[in-house]
């Protein structure tokens, strides 16, 4: 088997692009020097993302299998709801997506804007269900797809993530591939790689297609944000184990090719502290760089903090995975650093 054997459903541009942070790599000292592949900007579909890759593998299987209504899971402000309902649209399918609690913040219009907002522009069947974090298998979720077949439909399952799926981790064994080949046009090779890891596919997927390459010299480092550490290593191996199956590595995965980092998770899922914004803080003052206080600016935390400390040494070369997320950040408005002005809150 390889990853050709699955069909795809183009939904991208084409590759996602490459390109060098030279600001950002002089302020962290100068001495490793740091890339973005920019998921957030991978296709026309909303605004991109993470799950608009992995959808071009779930999305082939619901049209060969007669689908008509794509159905998933994910928090109030997920960014994944937001792209399986984007992708449906594009593709002249229905989605119907429920919407949890899974966080413990409520800024002022937290359930208005962003993500929700746009899923709700684009005609989707949000569903509310107050239940709490959880990156498992749910009730609402299959309330959700018995009541599309009720209704004389056909569902199409999608767990949170797009990940705990059997095809969850094939668009980022192909992000791999596609990273090789990027490598060989700039003539560079990343021996660090990092990658926000909360569902796992996307990272699990990365370890699956890396490990085709069967070299030893290239770390990819999963920075969590789930703040459910032990679940998403469970999540990570077990999907990182039947993608690498599915794309033809013929042989079982090392212990040190799974790396999941914590301390950079902030005080839960969804809430970010003071090293998340000065991460947001940094780039975008950098680069230009935006990213969210969720997923992006926790992995960006981490790959400051491991430069600082010296985990990443001098020398290295790292492509920072950007996954995308910032149409969350008007849903965080309110938070010191992120919209607005620290001394107005003191009062
Ligand atoms: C998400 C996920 P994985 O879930 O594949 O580990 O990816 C983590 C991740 N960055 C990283 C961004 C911008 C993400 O949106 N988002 C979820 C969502 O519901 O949006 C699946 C949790």
């Amino acid at each position: 088997m390889s990853l050709d054997d699955f069909r795809r459903q183009p939904l991208l541009f084409g590759p996602s692009p490459i390109h060098p942070l030279p600001r950002l790599s002089e302020t962290l000292g100068g001495q490793v020097e740091i890339w973005a592949k920019r998921e957030d900007c991978n296709s026309g579909i909303a605004f991109g993302g993470n799950k608009v890759r992995k959808l071009e593998y779930l999305a082939a299987e619901a049209i060969d299998s007669g689908c008509d209504t794509l159905v998933s899971i994910g928090g109030i402000q997920s960014n994944h709801t937001r792209q399986v309902t984007g992708v449906a649209c594009h593709l002249g399918l229905k989605a119907v997506t429920v919407q949890e609690g899974w966080v413990d913040y409520n800024d002022m219009c937290y359930d208005k804007v962003g993500n929700i907002q746009l899923t709700r522009i684009m005609g989707g069947d949000v569903r509310i269900d107050p239940a709490g974090f959880d990156i498992g298998i749910r009730d609402s979720w299959q309330r959700a797809l018995e009541s599309v077949e009720q209704a004389g439909g056909k569902p199409y399952p999608i767990p949170a993530g797009a990940s705990d799926h059997p095809l969850g981790g094939l668009g980022f064994a192909n992000w791999a591939r596609e990273v090789a080949t990027q490598e060989a046009d700039v003539d560079t090779f990343f021996d660090t790689i990092i990658v926000c890891t909360v569902t796992g596919s996307t990272h699990a997927g990365m370890v699956a297609g890396f490990a085709l390459e069967d070299r030893d010299d290239r770390r990819v480092i999963g920075i969590d944000a789930s703040a459910t550490l032990d679940r998403t290593i469970e999540q990570v191996t077990r999907i990182a184990t039947s993608t690498a199956e599915s794309v033809g590595v013929d042989r079982s995965l090392r212990d040190d090719e799974i790396t999941i980092v914590a301390g950079y998770e902030g005080p839960a899922y969804g809430v970010p502290d003071a090293t998340t914004v000065e991460a947001i803080q940094l780039a975008a003052r950098t680069e230009g760089m935006l990213t969210d206080p969720v997923y992006e600016g926790k992995s960006l935390a981490g790959l400051i903090g491991m430069i600082r400390s010296g985990e990443i040494p001098p020398g290295s070369k790292v492509l920072y995975a950007h996954l995308g997320g910032q149409p969350a950040l008007p849903a965080y408005a309110g938070f010191p650093g992120l919209g607005t002005p620290e001394r107005e809150l003191s009062h």
